[in-house]
């Protein structure tokens, strides 16, 4: 099985580097890994941040393991050029447009939560966010007003197809997981979110055992602080889905915790860590691997069909923490070497 690894930026090879090194140590046979450039890391080299190869690689590939994109150089770049554009063209190319991102807390760290202790140990949800539509995919420009004003458009939209597929998805989830799924929108202000809540809706006739409700983002955004225990999966649009997984992560300790699978209709899948490239810490070492480690455990469980070899990597993750694994960013000084070297130690 051919594994796609694509570092990306700043802290993305570290990282990955990590995750690569766990990966080996489960010693699966048949495993062969093939390396390509994204992001700013590709622009800088063949000026693109999509090159032709990396996409060849990707589709050929039976799962992608991918850093992070995000390079401040680039900053003044074209939309179309800039690092960020690789995942987007990576998602809309192969149809990946089911992300998934499971927030859990691990015991050991509830007290690196931005919550009290016992409102975030109740945190075990999942967001399922729709990757492939939204105003991340809309019409996007800058044009002059009629008084000459400088005016940016975004167009935000969802046709009935896209939200059918991910609102699948979501109830999917909710059936093998605790069976309730809350569906964010904003119906009250966007006809994208009332097209969102009638196709959910629709879409729900055909789950009776599935509790469904709906919430406003704002609202969902205000309960995930408040009380993020009544959530089990979330299920929601491109922009909102985005901005509620990374609260959750504060809400589970760390943004360097939270892994990420983004499936297709044939379970291809890519798989990363929720941050970006942190080009503040790249290449010091400081940089938390495990929520890239992580993913390479998502990937596992859902392209490869390796679940065993998931649970040894979840486990050994969990066991890390428990023997006081900390990168800084949970309250520690581990280097990312360091963080790696953790878990391989309790890896069984
Ligand atoms: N590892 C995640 C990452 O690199 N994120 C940067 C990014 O471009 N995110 C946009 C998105 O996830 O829609």
């Amino acid at each position: 099985m051919l594994i796609a690894l694509f570092p990306g930026d700043g802290i993305g090879p570290e990282i990955v580097a990590q995750a690569r090194r766990v990966l080996d140590a489960l010693g699966i046979d048949g495993l062969t890994y093939e390396e390509g450039l994204v992001g700013g890391a590709a622009y800088k080299a063949v000026g693109h941040p999509l090159p032709p190869e990396t996409l060849d690689l990707a589709k050929r590939a039976d799962a992608i393991l991918f850093g992070a994109v995000g390079d401040p150089d680039c900053d003044s770049l074209e939309r179309h050029l800039r690092p960020e554009q690789a995942i987007l063209g990576l998602r809309k190319a192969m149809g990946l447009f089911s992300n998934l991102r499971p927030a859990k807390v691990f015991p050991e760290l509830a007290d690196a939560s931005a919550l009290k202790k016992e409102v975030a140990s109740a945190i075990d949800l999942l967001i399922v966010r729709e990757t492939n539509g939204d105003v991340y995919f809309g019409e996007k420009g800058m044009r002059k007003t009629a008084d000459g004003l400088r005016e940016g458009y975004d167009i935000m939209s969802y046709n009935e197809e896209q939200v059918r597929k991910i609102a699948h998805q979501g109830f999917h989830a909710a059936r093998a997981r605790r069976g309730k799924l809350c569906s964010v929108d904003k119906a009250n202000v966007l006809e994208t979110s009332q097209l969102w809540r009638d196709v959910v809706i629709e879409v729900s006739a055909e789950y009776p055992d599935v509790a469904l409700s709906h919430m406003y983002v704002d609202n969902a955004a205000m309960q995930l602080v408040r009380d993020p225990g009544q959530f089990d999966v979330i299920v929601t649009g491109n922009m909102f889905g985005d901005i509620l997984s990374d609260q959750a992560s504060m809400c589970v300790g760390s943004i360097g915790m939270l892994a990420s699978a983004t499936l297709n209709d044939s379970n291809q899948g890519l798989y990363e860590p929720i941050h970006g490239s942190a080009p503040d810490i790249a290449g010091q070492g400081k940089a938390n691997p495990l929520a890239t480690v992580l993913s390479a455990a998502m990937m596992l469980r859902y392209s490869l069909a390796m679940p065993e070899q998931a649970d040894r990597i979840e486990a050994a993750v969990a066991r890390a923490l428990a023997g006081g694994a900390r990168s800084p960013d949970l309250g520690g000084t581990m280097s990312t070497v360091e963080m790696g070297d953790a878990v391989l130690a309790t890896l069984n």
